[in-house]
């Protein structure tokens, strides 16, 4: 079991190893266009070393830089390692929207938008990944490679990790939207499924308006005996909740 977030692990500590957090852009065939994401590298990061890598996703609202801008990861991050909590890890914060203007700008809703958060399956696929394993010291098996994402983000996860288990074996989403595929669709041979993913994490607000959306998918996982994380945490659809999400799943990955 996995304890929740404890008293300050958001807050900035004075004089521990840091990692670095940055801007980075990346061509898309997909898209047709050089896409924006954030990649953090943990505290002593190395060329010498080589990195599992999880892929953080974003909500309807935000982009590349919501996560930075809402949640600060790299200071939760840099706690949990000098707490000796993480196994080494970068984390890749992509565009979510995948398609020419990817800004969350206008109608959020417009259908336009959310067939690009569709979209962002092939972009994810073909153009982010070998990306970010061309050019930073990555281990590049299933075994090394995790999704998670909040919201719109967390829909996406599921959709993604769950059709694509040959490129992730740990999967995780943070309240996750009604874009999430029919349980049964995502899940057809429960089995396979259950040998084949390491983690498997659902978290959500019992405020939340869309926690129909997990406890839909919790209820269908726990008939076929998927085994998977579900934690009802205190509170909406909000940033507490993801950040805690992002404390309690990263922990779990890439162990043994
Ligand atoms: C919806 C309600 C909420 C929906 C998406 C969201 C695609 C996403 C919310 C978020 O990302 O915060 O009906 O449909």
């Amino acid at each position: 079991m996995v304890a929740a977030a404890p008293e300050g692990f958001d807050q900035y500590r004075e004089n521990i190893p840091r990692g670095i957090i940055q801007a980075v852009e990346y061509p898309s065939a997909t898209v047709g266009n050089s896409r924006k994401a954030m990649v953090y590298t943990p505290p002593g990061f190395s060329s010498a070393n080589t990195y599992n890598v999880l892929y953080l996703l974003h909500g309807i609202g935000g982009d590349e830089a919501e996560w930075y801008n809402h949640a600060a990861p790299q200071i939760i991050l840099d706690n949990m390692y000098d707490d000796n909590k993480l196994e080494p890890m970068i984390v890749v914060f992509p565009n979510g929207r995948a398609m020419p203007n990817d800004r969350a700008e206008g109608d959020l809703f417009d259908p336009e938008k959310i067939l690009a958060f569709e979209r962002f399956e092939r972009d994810l696929l073909d153009d982010l990944v070998p990306f970010v394993e061309s050019n930073y010291p990555t281990r590049t098996g299933r075994e090394n490679r995790a999704i998670a994402g909040l919201s719109m983000g967390g829909g996406q996860s599921l959709n993604i990790g769950l059709n694509h288990l040959e490129q992730f074996a740990w999967i995780g989403a943070f309240s996750a939207a009604p874009n999430t595929l029919d349980p049964g669709l995502l899940v057809p041979n429960p089995d396979e499924t259950a040998a084949q993913v390491r983690k498997l994490w659902l978290s959500c607000g019992d405020e939340d308006n869309l926690k129909h959306i997990s406890d839909h998918m919790h209820a269908y996982l726990t008939e076929q005996n998927v085994p998977h994380i579900w934690r009802e945490e205190n509170g909406g659809h909000d940033w507490p909740v993801w950040k805690s999400g992002l404390y309690q799943f990263s922990q779990l990955l890439f162990q043994g």
